[in-house]
Parts: C-alpha cells; structure tokens; sequence
C-alpha cells in the first residue's frame, strides 16, 4: 500500500487568509488526509508559511516590525486560526528556515553543476539614496497608460496594464520615495527553462491524463506558451541567500532567490523541519527521494498557483537531476466568490478565517466549504446559502436526529442502549442503503471529489432521518415498546457510524457523538461495508449521555447581522 504525501499551497505570509484561500487549498487537504488515515494509509500532510517576497518586507515594514519577527509573528497568527479550524497538518512549517535555506541552495547549484543556470546582466533601477537596486514593485510613479499617479513598476493597479519600472512618468522609491534614480546594470542568476521545456513536456504527458482537466489544461497552456528562462535571484534583504560558495560576486551583493523558486522547495524543506524537530521522524527524505511508486503525491492549490506546480517546479526538480518526487495528482480548485465578487483584502469584502472562527466553531464552515466547494466551476459565498445550509443538514438533518434519538430514548428506557426487538424488513433495506452510501461516499473521497462526498455523507444522514421518521418510534412505543427499542438503537448504531465517517469533514462534532456512546472498546477507524448493514457496532446495554446540541440553529437576525457586519451584497 503506497504512502500518501499530501500538501497544499502555501499560504503567503502577509496577512490572514479569507474563505476563499481555505476552501482552494488547506481544508480539502486536510479532508482528504483525515480520510486515509482513518482507512490505515500512512499519510504525511505537510504545509507552511510562504515567507519570502517583496510582500513581506511590504507588510512589516506597514506594521514598522523588522521582517522576520513579523514574519515570525505572522506565522504564529496564520497557525492559531488553523489549529482553530482543526487542519492536522503532520507539520506547519516556514520557508524561512534553516532546512529550507539549505535544499534551495543544494538545488541552485545542481542547477549549476547541470548547465541550467546562467549569470545574466540585466539593467535595474539602483537607488542611491536607498542604498540598493528596487525590485521592480518598490519603483512607484505615474501610468503612463491611465495617469494613475500610484502605479507599480511591475503593473498599475488602476488599469491593470503590465509596466516596466522604466515606464513610468516620475519614477520614485516606494522605500524612502527618492526620485534620485538610475537604471545600472547588475547581474542575476537565471534559471534555463527553454532547455528543460522538452523534459517537462514529456513529463506532464505522462501525467495529465491521472490530472482532473482544469490542472492539465492549465500546464498544457503554459507548455503550447513555450518556456522561458526566467530570472530566479532578486535584490533583497530578506530571503534565501545565493550560496557563496558557487556564486561569490553574487552573493557578496547580497542576491537571494526569487520567493517562487524557494516557495516550493520549502514542501521538502518543511518535511526536514517535521524530521528535525522530533527524532522520531528522521526519516523525512525516504517521503521525497528516490519514492517512485512507494509515495504517492497529492498537491491541493487555487488555480492560480497550478503553472508553478505542474510546469515550473517540475522543470526544476528535472533539473537537479536526483531522484525528488514530482506531483502524482494535482488538486486544482477554481475561486470562492463572495455575492458573485471578489474576496478583497484591500475593500474588505468576505470574510477572514480568522473572523469566521469568531462567529461559529470550525465545523460549521468546514461542511460548508466542503459542501460548496468550487471545484467544476467558481462558487459564491452567500450568507443566505451559509444560513440554509447550516440550519438544513447540519441542524435538522444531522443534530437534530442525533439529539432526538438520544433524548427520546433516554427518556423511556434510561440511560442505556435499550433491548429489544429483533431486526426485520426496515432495518434490512435500512442497512442496505447505508452500505450503498457510504460506498458512494468511499468512491467521491477517493476521486477527491469532494461536493459529491459531502452530498453523499448528506445522503447517509438523510438515510436515517427517514428510516426515524418511518418507524416513528414515538408512536411505536404505545402499542410495541421492543419495536420502539430496536429502532432506537438502530438509529443510536447510525449515529455511532456517522461518528465515525463524518470526522473528515466535521471532527469536533464526530468526536462529541462518538463519546455519548461508552463501548468497552471503541477503536473502529472506519465501517465495513458488513458493518454498515448491520448497524449492531452498539449492542443493547451499552450506556449512553445526551450531547449538548450539536449545531445550533441560526436565525434571520443572525443572518441580519453577518450581513451587516461582512457587506452581503452583489458585487
Ligand atoms: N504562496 C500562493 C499565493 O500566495 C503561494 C503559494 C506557494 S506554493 C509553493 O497565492
Ligand atoms: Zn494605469
């Protein structure tokens, strides 16, 4: 049985991530990881803190911190509100560290030793007043297009046009605001991707076919572009410096590498921190090197990040010429729009993960997301949706059930699994239908299709609220007090196996309904088909408490206020 390498994109450093960002990448993977360990893979979910960039030097110097200690505050605020949404990374890692310093530079210079990197000189904007060359953002000045007087050196924001830093009308530092700038010539390392486009070619061929259309048709795209050697070093304080060692001048400039060329590369570097922190996890590179077919590889991203996976990386890895493992199955998600826009950071429309988590515990968004997530096409956030969905299947359809069936049976035979009764015709074509279910909900996890294993969890739920409601044992229990039993204790076995199968999706509310049941041995990870039919995992006798509720319902004025609070309205 191969073992499972699963991560998601890393979530860039610079502020909290929305929704949006949630749904496209972590929260699926964690999902997906939660299911194979509950069915016995040994899987190994790794992220981390995207740390490098202009953004970060941005952000601290917004918040007038140094950047690493934003950087080091930052991930510690990303990590609580993921511990929050109870993601069960193996490890969170940060691409600022040692490790990931470390295999970037061994992977620069079997680039090098390779004859994939190139020094290149090119002509930049030098600041003298400043002290140093500005990357291509930190020159701001006028659009020459649109007379926007806040335009980037590398795009105007206002009219979206691509710009060079020479373009614009009275150029300034975006650092100190100079004008006193000149274009001098310096050199960068590149890195030769034409040469590697025939590899990557071939290498995605052989894939793309395993991938779900929108990750292959992306890389297919970027490959019919043609690729281009791209410049891999910027002038920055902050980042992984060029090695000394092979590149002098370089280094002695203080050149470190562009953040996409170490972002990557810090999935392996995070496997080592995981490795370095605990001696028991030494084995971290039997995960990454030379692991054909012993691993198998999931990554999770937005589509936005799917050229860099499926056609930058690989070029990469080909390059260094040793055995790393590339991505067997790339999970690619489009956009989660708020009211039909966009999320936006600047305009403060959607909604924060961290104010999410303010307002309702984890599982609530996490069966949403999950429930909605924009997987064939883009998929939009209302809080009208939230609220109807939520009071549907979360409330009625699962809480409901759960605390009906236990309070009722508490009420007329104590607080015990009740005897009685001898399963007939409802109970077998009950059985039936979960089996049936939960292979459907086996099947969806296993694509990774993910709104078709929520819809089919949703199914098993429904299963027994209609069985509940056929044999309505508070009826039953005037005339047949041992039917009455035998269907409450059917219906406390359902609850018990939804316990089981939902953690993936919703682990805190599948904890608290397993612990209302106290078996001798409760071990179980997940149901057999045999089980599921015949739903006696809880014998009669067992001892029992009531939950508190699971889900509460939300009302209009909630809905009133979310939508007050967070801006509910078209784009
Ligand atoms: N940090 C995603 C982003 O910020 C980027 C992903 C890196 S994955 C190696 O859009
Ligand atoms: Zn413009």
């Amino acid at each position: 049985m191969a073992r499972h390498l699963i991560t998601s994109a890393l979530p860039y450093i610079n502020g909290i991530k929305h929704l949006g960002n949630m749904v496209g990448s972590m929260l699926p993977a964690d999902v997906y990881s939660r299911y194979l360990r509950q069915r016995g893979h040994d899987v190994l979910y790794i992220c981390a803190t995207d740390e490098h960039g202009t953004p970060a030097e941005l952000a601290a110097k917004e918040r007038g911190l140094a950047v690493d200690e934003f950087c080091a505050q930052a991930h510690d605020a990303q990590k609580a509100v993921y511990d929050g949404f109870a993601l069960a990374f193996d490890y969170f890692g940060r691409s600022s560290s040692a490790e990931n310093r470390d295999i970037t530079q061994h992977f620069a210079r079997k680039l090098n030793e390779n004859g994939f990197i190139e020094e290149r000189a090119i002509r930049q904007v030098y600041s003298p007043a400043d002290g140093r060359f500005l990357p291509d953002r930190y020159v701001e000045g006028t659009c020459p297009h649109c007379g926007y007087d806040k335009a980037r050196g590398d795009q105007c924001e206002n009219c979206t046009r691509v710009l060079d830093p020479t373009d614009l009308i009275d150029p300034r530092s975006a650092i100190s605001g100079s004008t006193d700038l000149e274009v001098r010539e310096t050199k960068h390392l590149f890195l030769l991707q034409s040469k590697l486009q025939h590899e990557v070619e071939q290498w995605v061929a052989r894939h793309e076919d395993d991938w779900p259309q929108l990750a292959s048709s992306i890389a297919r795209k970027w490959l019919n572009e043609g690729l281009h050697d791209r410049a891999i070093t910027r002038d920055l304080d902050w980042g992984v410096p060029v090695p000394a060692d092979t590149w002098p001048e370089l280094a002695a400039e203080g050149k470190v590498f562009y953040v996409w060329f170490d972002a990557p590369i810090e999935y392996i570097g995070a496997t080592k921190e995981w490795a370095d922190q605990d001696p028991a996890n030494r084995d971290w590179k039997s995960w990454w090197y030379d692991v054909d077919t012993d691993v198998r590889y999931t990554e999770f991203m937005a589509k936005d990040n799917v050229p860099f996976h499926t056609v930058m990386f690989p070029a990469t890895e080909l390059g260094v010429r040793e055995p790393w493992k590339k991505v067997d199955f790339v999970k690619a998600f489009n956009w989660l729009t708020y009211y039909g826009g966009k999320f936006s950071t600047s305009q403060k429309r959607g909604v924060f993960t961290d104010q999410a988590l303010d307002i309702l515990p984890a599982d609530y968004w996490r069966y949403f997301l999950i429930s909605n997530a924009p997987e064939s096409d883009d998929a939009s956030f209302t809080w009208e949706h939230f609220t109807a969905t939520v009071n549907k299947d979360l409330a009625d359809t699962l809480g409901n059930f759960v605390n009906r069936v236990l309070s009722f049976s508490r009420k007329r035979f104590g607080d015990d699994v009740p005897a009685g009764g001898e399963p007939g015709e409802a109970e077998a074509k009950l059985g039936e239908e979960i089996a049936r279910l939960l292979a459907e909900y086996e099947t969806q996890m296993e694509a990774l299709q993910f709104r078709k294993a929520a819809a089919a969890l949703r199914a098993l739920w429904s299963a027994g609220n209609s069985y509940l409601e056929e044999k309505a044992p508070w009826l039953e229990i005037k005339t047949d007090k041992d039917g009455a039993a035998l269907t409450l204790r059917t219906a406390m076995n359902l609850i018990h196996l939804y316990a089981v199968v939902s953690e993936p999706l919703i682990p805190a509310t599948a904890r608290a309904m397993r612990a209302a049941f106290t078996l001798a041995d409760d071990t179980a990870s997940w149901v057999s088909a045999d089980e599921a039919r015949a739903l006696s995992t809880v014998p009669a006798g067992t001892p029992f408490t009531v939950p508190p509720v699971l889900f509460a319902k939300l009302t209009d004025e909630d809905l009133e206020t979310y939508k007050e609070r967070f801006g509910g309205e078209p784009a």
